[in-house]
Formats: C-alpha cells, structure tokens, sequence
C-alpha cells in the first residue's frame, strides 16, 4: 500500500487589509475544486481559552495586559492547536493559514519592548511552513481598504513598523513569497495559487520541518 502524502503547510501574512482572509478562503476553495484536500486556519484562534482573551485584549483598549504576557498567548494560542495541526497534515491535509508564527514576532517586536530574538523563542518547535506569502500593500491603498482602524494595532505608524519588520523575517529566510495586494482580488488569487500547486509535490514528499530561531 502506498502511503498517504502529508498536506502542505501555507501560510499568507500581511499588514491589515491586505487580503489575506479574502485570499486564505479563496485559495481554500479554489483547491478543494482541483480535489486537493484543503483546510482554513486561522490565528489568532479566537474560540479557544487563550483566543478568548486574545480577542478581549484586541477589542478593548481598557485591557492593559502586559506585552510579554500577550505575547506568550498568542504562541500558546498556536501550541494550543499543534496536535490538530499535525494530525490534519499527517492525512493528507493542506493547511492554508491566515497569520501565523510570523505575525506574532512582528506584532510584538515592533513594540520595541522585547527584543526581536525574545519575540523569536515561543515560536520554535512549532511546525514550520512550506510557504509564506507575504502579501505587500502600499499605506495608501491600505487605509482605503474596508475596516481600518476598528481593532488595537490598526492605526498608520504602527503598521508601517510592521510591513518593516516583516521585510526583515522575509529576508531572513528562503521560502517566501511576496505578492503585491493591490492588484484585484481574482489577481492576487492567481498568483497564490500557481505558486501553491508549483510548490505541492515537493512539499508533500519531503519531511516538515520545525520551526528553528
Ligand atoms: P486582511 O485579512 O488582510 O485584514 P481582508 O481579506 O479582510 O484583509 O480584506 C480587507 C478588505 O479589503 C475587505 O473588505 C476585502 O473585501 C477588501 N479586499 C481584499 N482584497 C482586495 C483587493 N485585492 N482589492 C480590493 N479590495 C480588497
Ligand atoms: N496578532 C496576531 C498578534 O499580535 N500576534 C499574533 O501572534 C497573531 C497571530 O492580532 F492585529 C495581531 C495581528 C492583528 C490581530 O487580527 C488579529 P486578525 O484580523 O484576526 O487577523
Ligand atoms: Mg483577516
């Protein structure tokens, strides 16, 4: 009996309304379609104990929570899902993830109060992508976007520190993509998906990989 390939592990990060919620489920779908057993997970997971009070603290400027101990929530927010993770990438599954690891060093180190390396540690040992898209969006077309300003973190300084720091993490290693969010939705969505299907095959028959700072 042949074994069962294991899914892939995507993950699309991105400043604010950069699309990358629109284009995890449109990338989603658009597998299922070709017969690609594919799945949607999303961080922070917001249904969990920790996601919670993640979602308490992003919704209310009143929450005063410490920067380090945010911080650790949103990794155990991921380690809370790591067995699920891996089960569904052990059957077969391709995961495509709407934020992940990335968004947690570059929320947070940003912040200027933890180094970028503290930021880095909570991270390691969780699985490690195949593929980032880092999907890039100038300020301009970003505050045009449906929905700025309504969370913690969204205001014009911060996210420009932000979409910095995410051009650090994307040098620092080989397997991202950066796509330009600006063109149209069915645009952004062909670029992901040819690279998607490129990478597959490769992806599938070799090990995972843990993540390593
Ligand atoms: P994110 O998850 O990165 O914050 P969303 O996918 O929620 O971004 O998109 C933010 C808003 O911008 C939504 O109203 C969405 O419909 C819109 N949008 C997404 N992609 C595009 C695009 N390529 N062009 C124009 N509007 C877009
Ligand atoms: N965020 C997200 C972090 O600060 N750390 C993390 O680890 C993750 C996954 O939470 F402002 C921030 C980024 C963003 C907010 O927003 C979640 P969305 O709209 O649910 O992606
Ligand atoms: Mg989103």
């Amino acid at each position: 009996m042949g074994s069962i390939k294991r899914g892939a592990l995507i993950v699309i990060e991105g400043v604010d309304r950069s699309g990358k919620s629109t284009q995890c489920k449109k990338l989603v779908e658009a597998l299922q379609k070709k017969d690609i057993s594919a799945k949607l997970m999303s961080f922070p997971d917001r249904t969990t104990l920790t996601g919670k009070l993640i979602d308490d603290y992003l919704k209310n400027e009143e929450n005063k929570l410490n920067d380090r101990a945010i911080h650790l929530l949103y990794s155990a927010n991921r380690w809370e899902n790591v067995e699920k993770m891996k089960s569904l990438l052990d059957k077969g599954v391709t995961l495509i993830v709407d934020r992940y690891s990335y968004s947690g060093i570059v929320f947070s180190a940003v912040k200027k109060v933890m180094s970028l390396d503290w930021c880095k540690c909570p991270e390691s040992g969780l699985p490690k992508p195949d593929l980032v898209f880092l999907l890039t969006l100038e300020e301009q077309e970003m505050l045009k976007r449906p929905g700025f300003g309504n969370e913690r973190y969204e205001n014009k300084t911060f996210q420009r520190n932000v979409a910095n720091m995410y051009e650090t993490l994307c040098n620092e290693e080989d397997n991202w993509i950066k796509v330009n969010a600006a063109g149209s939705i069915d645009e952004v969505h062909s670029k992901l998906l040819q690279a998607c299907l490129k990478g597959l095959e490769k992806f599938q028959t070799a090990p995972l990989k843990s993540l390593f700072f």
